[in-house]
């Protein structure tokens, strides 16, 4: 009825808001209620706020069904593999991107063998940096926004054919969808199929743990050269290269106060190959990854894009507390 307010929806919403407030908010006791009357609203109303908590999990579980990759894992056929390698093989200038999920399959040293193989520069993501050494021929340099280096970017945009592994086409990694794929083929591999096609659907995709994909891209192209059926790279590799060596960011400042530039080539000569960074997110993992030199897999251990602040403090021992040897510095 027109003019009662009680059944109007703006009001029905507006006290369902007050009660939903009242069931999960008191941290404090509010002014003017004493401690024990406070206590005892609390003590009543918080099974109403878990009881929400409970529907809303209930109500997600229902609708979220995930695939139990890690107990059963998906299995490719070689056509597959051969599939996605004559696709490589026709183009002029590939790129293999490599994504955590190599590092999590401790799969870094099948990634650099089957590089070597094929004579394709590799690009990490941020999550994958160390998979293969920085001054590795064909570390080709990280792409993106901001944990980026130019001459990986531009090489990116030479390019004209990717195939992913163990990667998620990041928005720090891509920035524009549209500019990262003009142009290029894609091949995607990971054992997430919900990750397939999810940012941009690939030209070819395959579903499979990075170890057990890069097991078998080896062994096919490990045929193929001794058949004579791979292309010669070494004219891309060396303009990879090339751009690898004129387009270093500046570093040798000698302002006083010292620039943050300067202070990361002095970390670069004082702490060795071995040594392990921690960090978090913000400018720091920015000019980490722009600065840095990472030479071994899980080297740079990072939250990853938007990570909490503040990670660094925890993660580092944590780092330590797995291996007491590794040299480690922690920058937040
Ligand atoms: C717990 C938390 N709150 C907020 C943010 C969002 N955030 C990301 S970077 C940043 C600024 C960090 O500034 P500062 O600590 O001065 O480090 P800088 O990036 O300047 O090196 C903020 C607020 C976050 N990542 N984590």
């Amino acid at each position: 009825m027109r003019g009662d307010k009680r059944s109007s929806p703006r009001r029905v919403g507006a006290r369902s808001n007050r009660e939903g407030r009242l069931g999960c908010s008191p941290r404090v006791s509010p002014r003017g209620v004493s401690g024990s009357a406070w206590r005892s609203s609390v003590e009543t109303t918080t099974p109403r706020c878990s009881q929400a908590v409970a529907l809303t999990t209930a109500t997600r579980t229902a609708r979220y069904n995930p695939i139990r990759t890690h107990e059963n894992k998906p299995k490719a056929t070689r056509k597959q593999i051969e599939a996605a390698l004559t696709l490589l093989n026709d183009v002029d200038k590939p790129l293999i991107v490599s994504g955590g999920g190599v590092l999590n399959a401790a799969a870094e040293d099948l990634l650099v063998q089957f590089a070597e193989t094929v004579g394709v520069p590799v690009i990490p993501t941020l999550m994958s940096w160390g998979a293969i050494p920085d001054d590795h021929p064909l570390m080709a340099g990280m792409v993106g926004l901001q944990t980026s280096h130019r001459y990986g970017n531009v090489t990116m945009l030479a390019s004209d054919f990717v195939l992913g592994i163990g990667n998620r086409w990041a928005n720090h990694h891509t920035d524009s969808v549209e500019v990262y794929r003009k142009g290029r083929k894609f091949v995607h591999v990971d054992i997430e199929p919900t990750q397939i096609g999810r940012v941009f659907g690939p030209d070819l995709d395959i579903v499979l743990d990075a170890k057990a994909a890069l097991e078998l891209f080896v062994e096919v192209a490990k045929k193929w050269k001794a058949s004579g059926k791979l292309k010669d790279r070494s004219a891309w590799v060396a303009d990879c290269q090339q751009r690898k060596q004129t387009m270093q960011r500046k570093t040798h400042f000698d302002n006083v106060p010292m620039k943050p530039q300067r202070v990361y080539e002095e970390m670069n000569q004082v702490f060795g190959r071995d040594t392990c960074y921690v960090s978090t997110i913000g400018l720091s993992q920015i000019a980490d990854a722009q600065f840095l030199h990472v030479y071994k897999a899980r080297n740079w251990i990072n939250c990853g894009q938007a990570g909490p602040l503040g990670w660094t403090i925890p993660a580092a021992p944590g780092v330590r507390a797995a291996d007491p040897q590794r040299p480690i510095v922690a920058v937040g």
